[in-house]
């Protein structure tokens, strides 16, 4: 079964558990057996359909990190680079990111560990901050703390910048809203390490203080309450000849069990942590050179899908089929393949390619993209583009729409691959056929269709094109 079609039909059956439960309401007077049953189904696909949806959208490797895990990431980055190098060696870009890889591989041998303070405005870091640099740190490894700008600010956005740090002391005085609870989840997705302070607790009356401690427990499983500067009170002491004496005191700072909590996990996790972060930063910078390359790459791509989309035009427009036979106009020719596959350096035989792009034209038909197109095309051609339509004309933009979209296909799916070198990777024609929907629904926009079959008439009929206008 083709992947993208999956989700409909567990849809479908969704909807159909979702009809019968109607119904099953609707005969039972109150909640029947069979209706508590199929509530129950309906949950668990609920649930499995959520469990599934997750488990794509962060596939994260949750595996705990190691030195050899560290030393693969950063080498992947290089590689990239490298490649990069290869087939650009003046871009702009590259000696940052060699800059970048260099800091990298000095971070293998890192002992010091980094802790970010980040939250909310006003909500106690820096004041944590100072009351932390009396804490006695006992193991063997050192330890920075940095505070990082105030979070759900105007000038800072909702995105945390500590992807420095190794471990994340992540400050509220309250419950946590919800845009704290995303930039929580966000840390959680990117495997960094976090403990919740909950902050100013002397500014709460015990029963107020535990339901909101109760509440962020539920939430988050490393929560510390702290007390890093509490206010100062005042103290009422009723005296045996019946005065009373007032005075101001300030309570001692409670930050003691965070500091413990700290005192563990740079014991226990201290060295994970460190390669952690590495990874995280290794990872970010075989982003950042990827998507330098794929640019490179994309410039070559362009003229060479432009090049064979209206080969493709010439070819049908010359020798026209009564109903567009892309088969048999080899529309999608091989040789675009082979091209684009050799600018992204995916090795495979021009009779894979072959079958690549018959698979592919196959495809479209199946996915209802050539009636489509040629439909959208027709009525543009007939409505606002030229006044005189010669035979083969809706054939010819349509074929070299169908290339153009082919080729842009393959470029997006080329540049989701790894940047492998000398691997014979089969095309995985399940995820070819997601991305050509997906270009082609991206493409399907009047006015780039509209330009399109503009093009196209200025190539095919000039001349008329010169009356028309
Ligand atoms: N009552 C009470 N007040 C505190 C406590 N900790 C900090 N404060 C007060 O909260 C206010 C803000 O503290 P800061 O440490 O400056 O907070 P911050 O998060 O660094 O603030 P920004 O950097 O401006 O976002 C100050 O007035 C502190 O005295 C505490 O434990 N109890
Ligand atoms: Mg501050």
């Amino acid at each position: 079964m083709l992947g993208w079609q999956r989700p409909m039909l567990v849809g479908a059956i969704g909807l159909s558990l979702v009809l019968w439960l109607w119904q099953s309401f609707d005969s039972a007077v109150g909640l029947s057996e069979l209706s508590v049953f199929s509530a129950v189904l309906l949950g668990i696909s609920l649930w499995w359909w959520q469990q599934n949806k997750l488990k794509k959208a962060t596939s994260v490797d949750n595996s705990p990190p190691n030195r050899e895990k560290v030393v693969k990431a950063i080498a992947k980055a290089s590689n990239i680079i490298n490649q990069l190098q290869a087939e650009a060696e003046n871009h702009a870009t590259l000696s940052t990111l060699q800059e970048q890889f260099t800091n990298l591989n000095n971070q293998l041998e890192r002992q010091q560990l980094n802790i970010a303070i980040t939250g909310g405005k006003a909500v106690g870091k820096t004041t944590l901050l100072q009351a932390l640099s009396n804490w006695e740190n006992t193991s063997n490894k050192p330890v920075t703390f940095q505070e990082t700008q105030p979070l759900f600010t105007l000038e800072n956005p909702n995105v945390i910048e500590a992807n420095y740090a190794d471990l994340v002391i992540f400050v509220t005085s309250g419950d946590l809203t919800d845009s704290q609870w995303q930039i929580w989840q966000q840390m959680a997705a990117k495997n960094q390490r976090t403990v919740l302070a909950f902050s100013k607790q002397d500014e709460y009356l015990p029963a107020a203080r535990a339901t909101v401690l109760y509440s962020l427990q539920q939430k988050v499983t490393d929560v510390v309450a702290i007390s890093a500067k509490p206010n100062v009170v005042k103290v009422r002491q009723h005296q045996s000849d019946g005065t009373v004496k007032e005075w101001l005191e300030t309570p001692a700072a409670d930050i003691s069990e965070l500091g413990q909590y700290l005192q563990q996990i740079v014991v226990k996790e201290g060295q994970q942590l460190i390669w952690e972060t590495t990874i995280r930063q290794a990872v970010n910078l075989q982003i950042e050179a990827k998507t330098a390359l794929n640019q490179v790459r994309e410039q070559k791509a362009t003229p060479i899908i432009e090049k064979y989309q209206w080969i493709a035009a010439a070819a049908t427009f010359a020798n026209p089929v009564p109903a567009l036979d892309l088969l048999a106009t080899a529309a999608i020719n091989a040789s675009l393949i082979t091209e684009l596959g050799n600018i992204y350096q995916q090795k495979f035989s021009f009779q894979q390619a072959q079958t690549v792009a018959g698979t592919m034209v196959r495809l479209m038909l199946k996915l209802g993209l050539v009636e489509l197109s040629t439909k959208a095309i027709a009525t543009l051609l007939k409505s606002n583009v030229v006044t005189f339509v010669a035979g083969g004309a809706l054939q010819g933009v349509s074929a070299a729409y169908l290339t153009r979209v082919a080729g842009l296909s393959l470029v997006e799916y080329f540049q989701s691959q790894e940047v492998a070198t000398n691997a014979e990777t089969g095309l995985n024609l399940d995820k070819l056929g997601q991305t050509l929907q997906k270009v082609f629904q991206q493409n399907q926009q009047v006015t780039l269709l509209q330009t399109f079959v503009q093009q196209g008439m200025n190539r095919l009929l000039p001349e008329a094109q010169t009356k028309a206008s």
